[in-house]
């Protein structure tokens, strides 16, 4: 389904057969192209197959790490199809899905579609981790009990992950409702504040502190300043830059075991693809974080 004017294979990265194939790759890419319960711009469903066709443009060489960290093997799979029996049926099937992947030994990168999905992939990485914590970048804090007449809203999914039992790290929220302002200050959940990213030097050591030996990354794409990323469905002022971002994935990265992660809410819009390209890029880049890439299609150093 390539639109774009590039011969690559369609697959993250546009790799060939030598780096993209299941059996040796150490990496999954798992579309999810699912939106059914978003509440302002729909779109994400087309956020899995613009971060695709944009990978295949990247340039894989990373000047940073100075490495090509495709060299690790990266698959993409199949989309998930979205069931229409509503969202506790689509995370069933997510859980299932990822679940597998956890099985063949692969590090799992959920592609989204909207927030919600990443109750699945959780609920996977839970019977696997018994230290698990999920740090949580997003614009908005998703701690509501129910929104539009669902407990899996994406506006619910930080508050379902913690009702799992699982330890939420929050990081770039500036936006939240009463009840989840309430509902913070009850639980003495730990959230760092866009606004005090900025201003406080303090918080880095902090937030690392409070995440387990294991950790979960959830990117809602809309943690970023809509300057760099107006390509989501409820953009906030205020947002993370790219420097900033980054360089508190590497700190993470670099203290933590990162097990997993996902990257949502990205809601493309026609005519601009650098949003598209920015998504790609920090999937990539990431991964560059995680990975060991010492040897061809070699291990994972945090396995
Ligand atoms: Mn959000």
């Amino acid at each position: 389904m390539p639109d774009d004017a590039n011969q690559l294979p369609y697959n993250f990265g546009g790799l060939p057969k030598r780096f993209s194939s299941y059996e040796t790759a150490k990496v999954v890419i798992l579309p999810v192209p699912y939106d059914q319960t978003t509440s302002y711009l729909t779109g994400t469903r087309d956020g899995p197959r613009a971060i695709i066709t944009a990978s295949r443009n990247l340039e894989l060489f990373d000047e940073e790490l100075e490495t090509e960290i495709y060299q690790v093997g990266i698959t993409t799979v199949e989309e998930l199809i979205p069931v229409m029996s509503g969202p506790s049926g689509m995370l069933r099937v997510i859980e299932k899905e990822v679940n597998r992947h956890l099985e063949a030994e692969k590090f799992l990168v959920m592609v989204g579609g909207e927030h919600s999905i990443t109750l699945g992939a959780i609920r996977a990485f839970k019977k696997r981790y018994d230290d698990l914590s999920v740090l949580f970048l997003d614009a908005h804090a998703d701690l509501r009990d129910e929104y539009q007449g669902t407990p899996y809203s994406h506006a619910c999914v930080g508050r379902r992950i913690i009702d799992e039992g699982i330890p939420l790290i929050q990081a770039g929220r500036r936006s939240l409702s009463k009840e989840e302002a309430d509902y913070i200050s009850q639980t003495g959940i730990r959230t760092y504040p866009a606004r005090m990213m900025q201003e406080k030097a303090a918080w880095l050591n902090q937030l690392i502190d409070s995440l387990s030996a294991r950790v979960y990354l959830s990117i809602d794409l809309d943690v970023l300043d809509p300057s760099c990323m107006p390509a989501v469905g409820t953009p906030e002022p205020g947002g993370l830059s790219w420097y900033q971002l980054i360089d508190l994935l590497k700190d993470v990265a670099g203290q933590r075991q990162i097990v997993g992660l996902d990257v949502v809410e990205l809601c493309p819009h026609p005519g601009n693809i650098s949003p598209d390209f920015l998504a790609a890029k920090l999937i990539y880049h990431v991964l560059g974080y995680i990975v060991d890439f010492d040897t061809p299609l070699g291990k994972i150093s945090i396995f």
